[in-house]
Order: structure tokens, then sequence, then C-alpha cells
């Protein structure tokens, strides 16, 4: 059964597509269930789009309450005819094709890491006029958080390779790569049930134990970014439990001459802390979601003595 959506619609729906924050995704998502057509036919549709909108109101108040100190977001309105956000390893000429096919002037420099926030301008072409961004490079560790929303709400992407350099092409793949793990799709809870212990694939008893449940998250597809959220509020963590027990004794010997004695216990109570190796905890891996090596330490008895003059 076809559900008959309007153009209106089909017009709300493409600007949904195009949302840059999760403010505006709620606000196109609101949209769009007040211009479907309410019938039989298009009840799966409505229940998605209920599922989308209490799933955008989430996000909407996770980023209000977890909004980063630090960190910039950039949003640039588009203008012209198109927007194209360039993008590139360091060092391959972003900034100076941005300055030789529009009047905008970001810093070109023969060092790598010179471009720290998006540059726009305006490129002639034919006879309409396109935005061009210029960025800051993407490298196997270093992306900046507000680059895959720019690209993902643009109209398209240039990849930009230095073939002057042997490793060129090799740094345009990491790019690639690089990008395609920033997000991926939630398709259920994260959540795993029982104690930390539990939970931790330290113990021999269940060396299997999932932190949290992988099979939470899919792989959106080649050349897709997916839709779960960048933090995750309401999956679970471990509260951290350390205590220190500290006795010290100070003794004056002569004149300002003191000596102190220091006994310390570091977490006294022995509770682990847990941890894994980020290298290996990749969504497409079977050990995504496990956690199996301690990050913290084992209880520490120290005795030590200090003499101050
Ligand atoms: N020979 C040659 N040099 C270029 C070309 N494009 C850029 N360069 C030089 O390469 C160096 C880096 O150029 P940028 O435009 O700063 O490179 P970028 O990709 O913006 O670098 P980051 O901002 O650090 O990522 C500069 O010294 C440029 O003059 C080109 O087409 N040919
Ligand atoms: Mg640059």
């Amino acid at each position: 059964m076809a559900a008959n959506l309007t153009p209106q619609y089909l017009e709300a729906e493409a600007d949904y597509k195009k949302a840059q924050t999760a403010e505006e995704r709620l606000a196109c998502l609101k949209k769009m269930y007040s211009l479907l057509p309410k019938h039989k036919a298009s009840e799966k549709l409505q229940a998605d789009l209920k599922t989308k909108i209490s799933e955008a109101k989430d996000e909407v108040e996770r980023d209000k309450k977890h909004r980063r100190k630090t960190g910039v977001s950039y949003k640039i309105p588009k203008q012209g005819a198109g927007q194209y956000v360039i993008l590139g390893a360091p060092n391959v000429g972003k900034s100076r094709l941005l300055t030789r096919l529009t009047r905008a002037a970001p810093e070109v420099a023969p060092y790598p890491f010179t471009t720290h926030e998006p540059h726009a301008g305006m490129m002639d072409w034919q006879d309409v006029l396109v935005q061009l961004i210029d960025t800051p490079p993407i490298t196997a560790d270093y992306l900046e958080g507000y680059l895959p929303g720019m690209i993902q709400s643009a109209d398209a992407a240039l990849l930009l390779v230095d073939l002057g350099d042997d490793d060129g092409p090799f740094a345009a793949e990491t790019v690639i790569e690089r990008l395609a793990k920033t997000k991926t799709n939630l398709v259920g809870d994260p959540n795993t049930s029982g104690s930390d212990q539990d939970r931790a694939a330290i113990s021999p008893a269940h060396p299997d134990a999932r932190w949290f449940n992988g099979s939470a998250f899919a792989n959106p597809g080649a050349g897709q970014f997916g839709n779960s959220p960048r933090t995750i509020g309401d999956a679970r963590w471990q509260f951290r439990r350390n205590v220190d027990l500290v006795f010290a004794k100070d003794t004056r010997f002569a004149g300002s001459h003191t000596g102190e004695v220091r006994f310390e216990i570091l977490n006294v109570t022995n509770t682990p802390k847990f941890g894994n190796y980020p290298s290996i905890n990749a969504v497409n891996l079977s050990s995504f979601g496990r956690v199996d090596i301690q990050a913290g330490f084992m209880r520490i008895w120290q005795l030590s003595f200090r003499y101050r003059f």
C-alpha cells in the first residue's frame, strides 16, 4: 500500500536529511509527522517517525546536559547553488585550493595542521556561485568532532589527494577509513546486566562477558553515517571507587629540620577499575564491547620518610 506522501512532506524530509543539529532534526521530524497522511498505509511510517522523534528528543536533552565545556562546533549556513566541503590529509593543499578558487584567505603554510577551523568561500562557476569550505586535516588519530555532521549536511565532499607525495594515496585512504569509523547505527540497548565484575571478561569464570552489548550497534554501510549519538548517556558505566588511607607523623628535629614518616595504602579496598585496549575495540571486531584489562592498580602499601631542612 502506498502512503501517498505529499510534496510538502517530501520537502520536510529533505530538510531533515540536511539538518546539522539534534534540535533541527527534531523540528523537521515533527513537521514530517504533522504532514504525514494518517491512514492504514502510513501506519509503519507513523510509528517510525514517533520513534525517531523520541530519539531526537533524547538527543537534544543529552546535548543540553552534556554540552561540552571545551571544543567547538561550527555551523556554516549554506549559500549559493551548493555547499562543498574540501577534505583531506594534512598539507595536501586544501587551503591553497580555496584561496585559488574563491576570495577567502585561510592560512596556507608548508607545514601540516595549519588549519584549525573551517573557512568558507564562494566560487564562481559558470553563472552560479558555489560555496566551498576548507576544513582542518583528518588523520587516523585526528578528526574534528563537528566534521562528520558538516559533511553529512553538505551537498558533496571533495577529497584532495597530494599525488606529488608517494604517501598521498595512503593518506587519502586513511581519511576515508577514519570517516567510516565515526558513527554507527544504534539498533538496540547497549546495556548488559550484572555487577561490574560480571560484565568484565577478566575472570576465568566468564571469559566472554561483554561490558556492553556489541549487537546494539550496526554498521551503517559504506559511505553512510550512522545515527547513534556521540555519547550514550544512559549506557552503564563503572562507578569508580577509590579510597586511599594515609597516616603521617611529623617530628621536629633541631631548628627548622623536620622529619615526616608516612604510611600510605592506596586503593585500600582493592577495588578494580576496568579498561580495554581502544585499538581492539572497533565496532566491526568480535571483541567489541569487551573489557578485559585492569585500568587502575591493585592495593599499594608504601612507607616513606621525608626529611625537610
Ligand atoms: N607544488 C604545489 N604546492 C602546493 C599545491 N597546493 C598547495 N601547495 C603547497 O603545499 C603546502 C600546504 O598547503 P595548504 O593549502 O596549507 O595545505 P592544507 O591541506 O590546507 O594543510 P593543513 O591545513 O595543514 O591540513 C603549502 O606550502 C602550499 O603552498 C600545489 O598544487 N602544488
Ligand atoms: Mg589548511
